[in-house]
């Protein structure tokens, strides 16, 4: 499978020389996270092992030429027989269809040591996968192409292509260093690359851009990344769960199934790439489009507990709500996960309080699993203090709401209610509530009052 038969045009008979145009498409996926039993449940352990079968059929009926997978295949580095048996039923077909599966270690993949044998590993010696690596010596970092018999290498290539696929496992901190490295390498190999046919440049990486996702610390900067710019045509990241591209080269295509609630809501997926080594080109093309996969649903709702002042007018009105969201539960084929949140203060002692009658009302919707957050505050602790000019600036705003209300046609009817809500929601605001919930919150009042004002 290594080494290169490329064309060269004096080889071409003369007249076809500018007709030969090569098309090579490949599939890059990332944190494919197999053998997650989120929630303690089955069905989502299923879910991620569904979610990487349809990778695997898209894959062989798009004609693929070959799948890379930028880190965390699974989601743990001990996993159960289970997860291993469907890992290797599922790599199987494209051990069948003669499609090679590229592969790169995530955090979530390592080996226990770090000298150890990780599950890409065993995949790896079983031929299932080729998984790249790199080695440090005297020199420096060292990159040489994968061998089918070693079972190690930090490249390979498409055969007869002129594409060439490097892979760096996640280094962690070192990510910055391994990337200076890798530079100094590939500037180095550039006129070897060009001899032998290299036309096309990918490299796989299990870290992210800075910023991407704030909840995760300590990724390179975007600028670090400007050492690879000219040395390769596409970086394929993974890591961070939500899809994202930077400076036109740099391709994320997120987690194909659900691990965070906080990905929920990105369109997630792999890219398609064709690219295009046409003979004649100076620079060879290709395109990286985003193809969305399908997922279990998930369902957030934000449920404002303000105004409610006992446990009964909760649960009666927190009824009402669900009753407001059924479509929501029952408008997708599959059962959703849901994560209901409650916000605003709660007007009531906190000790009459009961979490479980909440859960039990929800169970009627039939969900796939559901959890309530509780994030509501006691209604003392944001009592505002009784200071003059406070209660003046408030009365002043209330006032200026007012006449604004008044003033508009649309909410001129119900100005005092609506003077009371433009308050209600800058408030809101300053808390720093979520604007979804602010906007179902807002959607609730703008209805009730729309409602009282009709009738
Ligand atoms: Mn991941």
């Amino acid at each position: 499978m290594i080494g290169m038969a490329h064309v060269h045009d004096k080889d071409l008979p003369k007249g076809l020389k500018k007709t030969i145009i090569m098309r090579t498409r490949l599939i890059h996926a990332a944190d494919i996270h197999l053998g997650y039993l989120q929630y303690g449940l089955d069905e989502r352990a299923i879910d991620f092992t569904r979610a990487l079968e349809h990778l695997i059929t898209e894959t062989i009926q798009t004609d693929c030429q070959c799948l890379l997978i930028a880190g965390d295949f699974f989601h743990n580095r001990s996993i159960d027989s289970q997860t291993l048996y469907s890992a290797t039923k599922l790599l199987e077909r494209l051990r069948e269809a003669g499609i090679p599966v590229v592969v790169i270690e995530g955090n979530h993949d390592k080996a226990y040591r770090s000298e150890g044998y990780s599950w890409l590993s065993y995949l790896n010696q079983m031929e299932y996968i080729r998984l790249l690596s790199f080695n440090f010596s005297d020199e420096g970092i060292q990159l040489s192409p994968f061998d089918d018999k070693t079972r190690s290498g930090s490249y390979t290539d498409i055969a007869g292509t002129g594409i060439r696929i490097y892979g760096l496992p996640w280094v962690g901190a070192q990510t910055r260093n391994i990337m200076s490295a890798v530079s100094d390498y590939l500037r180095k190999v550039r006129a070897d690359e060009e001899r032998q046919g290299v036309r096309f440049r990918i490299l796989m990486m299990h870290t992210g851009v800075d910023g991407e996702d704030p909840r995760l610390k300590g990724l390179p900067a975007g600028n670090d990344f400007r050492v690879l710019k000219d040395l390769v045509n596409y970086i394929a990241l993974g890591h961070v769960h939500k899809p994202y591209t930077y400076d036109g080269y740099i391709y994320n295509p997120g987690s194909l199934e659900t691990v965070n609630i906080e990905e929920a809501k990105e369109k997630r997926g792999y890219y398609q790439i064709d690219v295009q080594t046409d003979t004649a080109a100076a620079a060879p093309e290709y395109s990286a489009e985003l193809i969305i996969t399908p997922k279990r649903p998930f369902l957030q709702l934000s449920y404002i507990v303000d105004g409610v002042q006992s446990q009964e007018e909760l649960l009666e009105d927190f009824t009402r709500f669900l009753r407001r969201h059924k479509q929501e539960f029952a408008q997708t084929e599959e059962k959703p996960v849901a994560h209901i949140y409650l916000r605003g203060n709660l007007a009531f002692d906190r000790t009459a309080f009961n979490m479980k009658q909440l859960y039990e009302s929800v169970t009627i919707y039939k969900p796939l699993h559901i959890i309530i957050h509780d994030n509501t505050d006691s209604a003392e602790a944001i009592d505002l203090p009784e200071d003059d000019t406070r209660s003046s600036i408030q009365s002043m705003e209330k006032d200026i709401f007012y006449q604004m209300a008044l003033s508009d046609a649309r909410f001129a009817n119900a100005a005092e209610q609506w003077s009371q809500i433009m308050q209600n929601l800058k408030q809101h605001s300053l808390n720093g509530d979520p604007a979804e919930a602010i906007c179902d919150w807002f959607i609730e009042e703008y209805q009730r009052v729309g409602q009282s004002d009709q009738g």
